[in-house]
C-alpha cells in the first residue's frame, strides 16, 4: 500500500498570493484563481491528488468575516470523507485570526488542514508564494500507515509549520511574516522536511468529527493603554447586546487599579459579559494575582486568557458564545485548552 496517493484539496479564498497588479491604478488586486495552478507546473511533480476549489470572488484577508470562516468549514465539512488533507490559501494579514476561527470550528479532527500564502504574489519573480504552497501540500500529504502525520489546523510560511491558533502575523514585509511565541513550531522545511512529532496534536481518535458552525460576533477588544478614558471604556462596555470582551493588558496581566476602571468591568460581568485577560506582549503569560495591578482583576471575576494569543482569544470567545455555553461553566471551559490553543 505504499503508493498510495494522498487526495489533497486546495481552498483558494484569495490574498496576494494569488493578486496581480492592476495595470491602471497599480493596486494588487485578486485574479481568477485557474491562473493560479498554471502558474505553478511543479504541482504535477508531488506525490498526491490535487483537486482545487476556489471562493466565486477572491478576496483581500482584511475583507474576512466569521460568515466566510463558515463558508471554508463547509468546504471542508462537504469534502471530508473524499480527501486526505486540506490547504487553504488566505491573505496572511487576516490569516492567523481565520485558521484559530477554523481550529475551534473543527472538533475532533483527524486530517491536516494547512493555512498558507505569501507576501508576493506568485507570479513575482522572488516570490515565497511557490515554496510556501509547494510545502503545505507536502505537510498535508505526511502519511504514516496510511494515516495523516498532521491531525489539526496549522500554519504554514517561510518554512515553518505552526499550530495555527498559537500564531500571530508580526511582520507586513519579511517573508517571515507569523510567529508563534508560546508555542514550538510543528515542523521545519530544510534539507528534509521536520515532524517535531512531540508537539503536534493528538486528537482522540474514537471521536466523530464535528463541524460548528456558530459564532456569536458580539464581542470586542480593548486594548489598554496609559491614560485610556472612563468614558471610552464605557462606550465598549455598554454596546447592545455585548456579550464578550478580550482585554489587553500590560505584561503578566496588570491594569490600572483605578476604581472608576474596575468597577466597570465588575458591572459588565455581573450583567453576563465575558471579560478574558490577555497580554499585549508577543510571549509569556497572564498571571492573574502575581500583581496587585491584577489582584482585584482576579477577585472580580476576570478570565485568565493565560498565554492565548489575541486571535484565539477572540475566535474562542465567538465560538464559546456561539456553542451557548453557560455562565457557570464558562470560565472553566475557557481556561481550559480546546484545541492546544493555551499552555
Ligand atoms: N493584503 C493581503 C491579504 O491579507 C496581504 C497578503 O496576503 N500578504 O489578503
Amino acid at each position: 500500500m505504499n503508493n498510495y496517493k494522498p487526495n489533497i484539496l486546495l481552498i483558494y479564498t484569495g490574498g496576494t498570493i494569488g493578486m496581480v497588479k492592476d495595470f491602471e491604478s497599480g493596486v494588487l488586486r485578486a485574479f481568477d484563481f485557474k491562473n493560479l495552478l498554471d502558474k505553478i507546473p511543479e504541482l504535477n511533480l508531488l506525490d498526491c491528488n490535487i483537486k482545487s476549489i476556489s471562493f466565486k470572488e477572491p478576496i483581500d484577508s482584511s475583507n474576512m468575516n466569521p460568515e466566510y470562516w463558515v463558508q471554508i468549514t463547509e468546504l471542508i465539512e462537504n469534502n471530508y470523507e473524499a480527501f486526505d488533507g486540506f490547504v487553504v490559501l488566505h491573505g496572511s494579514d487576516t490569516m492567523s485570526y481565520t485558521a484559530s476561527a477554523l481550529s475551534f470550528m473543527l472538533e475532533d479532527m483527524t486530517k491536516p488542514v494547512v493555512f498558507t500564502g505569501s507576501q508576493l504574489p506568485i507570479g513575482h519573480l522572488r516570490t515565497d508564494a511557490k515554496e510556501n504552497l509547494i510545502t503545505s501540500i507536502q505537510v498535508a500529504s505526511l502519511q504514516h500507515d496510511n494515516k495523516p502525520v498532521i491531525k489539526e489546523v496549522c500554519l504554514y510560511f517561510e518554512y515553518k509549520l505552526y499550530r495555527a491558533n498559537r500564531t500571530t502575523k508580526i511582520n507586513a514585509e519579511h517573508f517571515e511574516a507569523f510567529a508563534s511565541s508560546n508555542y514550538p513550531d510543528l515542523a521545519e522545511s530544510g534539507v528534509h522536511l521536520k515532524v517535531n512529532k512531540e508537539y503536534v496534536f493528538k486528537p482522540n481518535l474514537k471521536k466523530e468529527v464535528q463541524f460548528h458552525k456558530n459564532l456569536d460576533k458580539n464581542v470586542a477588544i480593548i486594548k489598554l493603554f496609559p491614560g485610556i478614558s472612563e468614558s471610552l471604556i464605557q462606550s465598549i462596555l455598554n454596546t447592545p447586546h455585548l456579550k464578550g470582551v478580550v482585554l489587553e493588558t500590560y505584561g503578566a496581566g496588570n491594569c490600572t487599579t483605578q476604581t472608576w476602571f474596575v468597577s466597570l468591568l465588575e458591572k459588565a460581568i455581573l450583567n453576563g459579559v465575558h471579560i478574558i485577560n490577555v497580554t499585549q506582549c508577543s510571549g509569556g503569560s497572564v498571571i492573574m494575582g502575581h500583581y496587585e495591578t491584577s489582584n482585584q482583576l482576579m477577585k472580580i471575576g476576570v478570565i485568565s486568557g493565560k498565554d492565548i494569543t489575541t486571535e484565539a482569544a477572540i475566535t474562542k470567545l465567538m465560538y464559546m458564545l456561539g456553542r451557548q455555553i453557560s455562565n457557570q461553566d464558562f470560565k472553566t471551559i475557557f481556561e481550559t485548552s480546546l484545541r492546544g490553543e493555551i499552555s
